[in-house]
C-alpha cells in the first residue's frame, strides 16, 4: 500500500522554466513532493528558483543530473532536448517523466526504450489526460465491457493560441518540436488518450496536413506558450513548414475505426479535447471543457449524465480524485494525479495507468506513420 509519506521522501528536479515546467512543479507540491532543483538556461533557471522558491539553480542540464538531492528528473524542455537528457538522466541513475512527444523521431524514442530496460528505472511521458477522472471512467469501462466491442472512435484536439499569424513559439520551428506539429502537440494527447481507453494501438492512419498560414511573422526574442502578442513588438516573416491543422482516420488493433481532428487555428477553443466512443451496447461521450461530465448515449432508453465522484459516474477514478462532486477537478490535476501513479510505481506499487515510454514511441511512431500516408496520400501502417 502507498502512501503519501513513501511519495513524499522523493526529490524533483525539474528542467526547463516556460510554460509547463511551472506545472510540474505545482503539480509536485500539492502532492506534498520537494522539488530541490530547476535548471534552464542563462539566468532562467536562477529567475524561476527564486519565482519558485527552489533552493537549487543550474544553467547546466548536467549539473542536475548530478545533484545527490533529486531522485526524479522531470523534462519539460522544447522536444528537441527530450532524447539527449532522457538518456543521460537514466545513465545517471534518476527515474524521468518527461514531456510530450518523447522525441523527434522513432530512433531517438526506440533507444530511450532500450535505455529504460537496460537501466530499470521508471519511465514516464506525460501524457496527462489519461488523468482526467472522464478517462480514466471511460479506461475502467471499455475494459469491463460496459459499452460492448468498440465500433468506432470520434474526436478532436482545437486550439487557437496559433491563430494569428503573429502568434509564435518555439513548437512552430521542426527544428526544436519535430516535423509535425499541432499533431504531435496535442493529436499525440488525444491518440494516447484513444488507445489507453481503448486498450488498443493504433495501427494505420489517412491523414490529411494542412497549414493556414504559409507565412507567419515571428516577434524578435523569445515567446512563452499561450503569451499575447505586443503592440510594440518587432516581427521577422518566415515560411511556415508545419501543420496548423490535420484530419486523420485511424485503424485500432482490435478493429475500431477512429476519426480525429486537431488544429490549433481553432478561433475560440481555447484547449478543447473531445472524445466519443461507440460501443455495441452504447456510446460515451466526455470534453475536456467540462471536464465534470461523462455522457451516455443508448438507442432505446434514455441518455444519461453522470457528475464526477457519484454513483452513477462509477468508481474508475477513485484513487486520483481528491475533491467531492462540483468541486471541478481539471488540467492542473491532471498533472498531479498523472505524478501521483508515477511516483507510487516509483515507491514499488505500479498501477499500469501511466504512459510508459513505449507508449511515448508508439505515438512518435504514428506521427511518422501521419507524415507518410499524408505524403503518398494513402493508407500507412504504423
Ligand atoms: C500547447 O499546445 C499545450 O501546452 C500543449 O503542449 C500541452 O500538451 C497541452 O496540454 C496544452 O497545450
Amino acid at each position: 500500500m502507498i502512501t503519501s509519506s513513501s511519495i513524499q521522501s522523493l526529490r524533483a528536479g525539474v528542467i526547463g522554466t516556460g510554460f509547463i515546467g511551472p506545472v510540474h512543479v505545482e503539480a509536485l507540491r500539492r502532492l506534498g513532493v520537494a522539488v530541490t532543483a530547476i535548471c534552464d538556461v542563462a539566468e532562467l533557471g536562477t529567475k524561476a528558483a527564486a519565482k519558485l522558491r527552489i533552493p537549487q539553480a543550474f544553467s547546466d542540464y548536467r549539473e542536475l543530473l548530478a545533484c545527490p538531492e533529486v531522485d526524479v528528473v522531470h523534462i519539460t524542455t522544447p522536444n528537441r532536448f527530450h532524447a539527449e537528457m532522457s538518456l543521460a538522466a537514466l545513465r545517471a541513475g534518476k527515474h524521468v517523466i518527461c514531456e510530450k512527444p518523447l522525441a523527434m523521431n522513432t530512433r531517438e524514442t526506440a533507444q530511450i526504450v532500450k535505455t529504460v530496460r537496460a537501466t530499470r528505472k521508471v519511465f514516464a511521458v506525460n501524457y496527462n489526460v489519461r488523468f482526467y477522472p472522464a478517462v480514466l471512467q471511460l479506461h475502467r469501462l471499455v475494459a469491463q465491457g460496459e459499452l460492448g466491442d468498440i465500433m468506432h472512435v470520434n474526436g478532436s484536439y482545437m486550439q487557437d493560441w496559433l491563430f494569428k499569424d503573429t502568434d509564435h513559439n518555439w513548437r512552430l520551428l521542426p527544428q526544436e518540436g519535430g516535423k509535425l506539429r499541432a499533431v504531435a502537440d496535442i493529436g499525440t494527447h488525444w491518440m494516447d488518450a484513444a488507445s489507453f481507453i481503448l486498450g488498443a494501438k493504433i495501427t494505420s492512419v489517412f491523414a490529411d496536413l494542412a497549414t493556414w498560414h504559409q507565412q507567419r511573422r515571428r516577434p524578435l526574442g523569445e515567446v512563452q506558450t499561450f503569451a499575447k502578442a505586443d503592440a510594440k513588438m518587432k516581427y521577422a516573416t518566415y515560411k511556415v513548414q508545419t501543420d496548423d491543422f490535420a484530419s486523420v482516420l485511424l485503424r485500432f488493433g482490435n478493429g475500431a475505426r477512429g476519426n480525429l481532428g486537431v488544429s490549433q487555428v481553432a478561433a475560440g477553443r481555447k484547449n478543447c479535447l473531445r472524445i466519443e466512443i461507440y460501443g455495441a451496447k452504447k456510446s460515451a461521450w466526455w470534453c475536456s471543457e467540462e471536464p465534470e461530465w461523462l455522457r451516455f448515449g443508448n438507442r432505446d432508453g434514455a441518455n444519461e449524465t453522470a457528475v464526477r465522484a457519484t454513483p452513477a459516474f462509477g468508481d474508475g477514478a477513485v484513487g486520483f480524485m481528491d475533491y467531492p462532486p462540483g468541486h471541478v477537478e481539471g488540467f492542473p490535476d491532471t498533472f498531479k494525479m498523472n505524478f501521483r501513479a508515477i511516483y507510487s510505481a516509483i515507491a514499488g506499487t505500479d498501477n499500469g495507468l501511466y504512459a510508459t515510454a513505449t507508449d511515448g514511441h508508439q505515438e512518435v511512431a504514428v506521427c511518422e506513420a501521419i507524415i507518410r500516408s499524408h505524403q503518398s496520400q494513402s493508407w500507412t501502417k504504423v
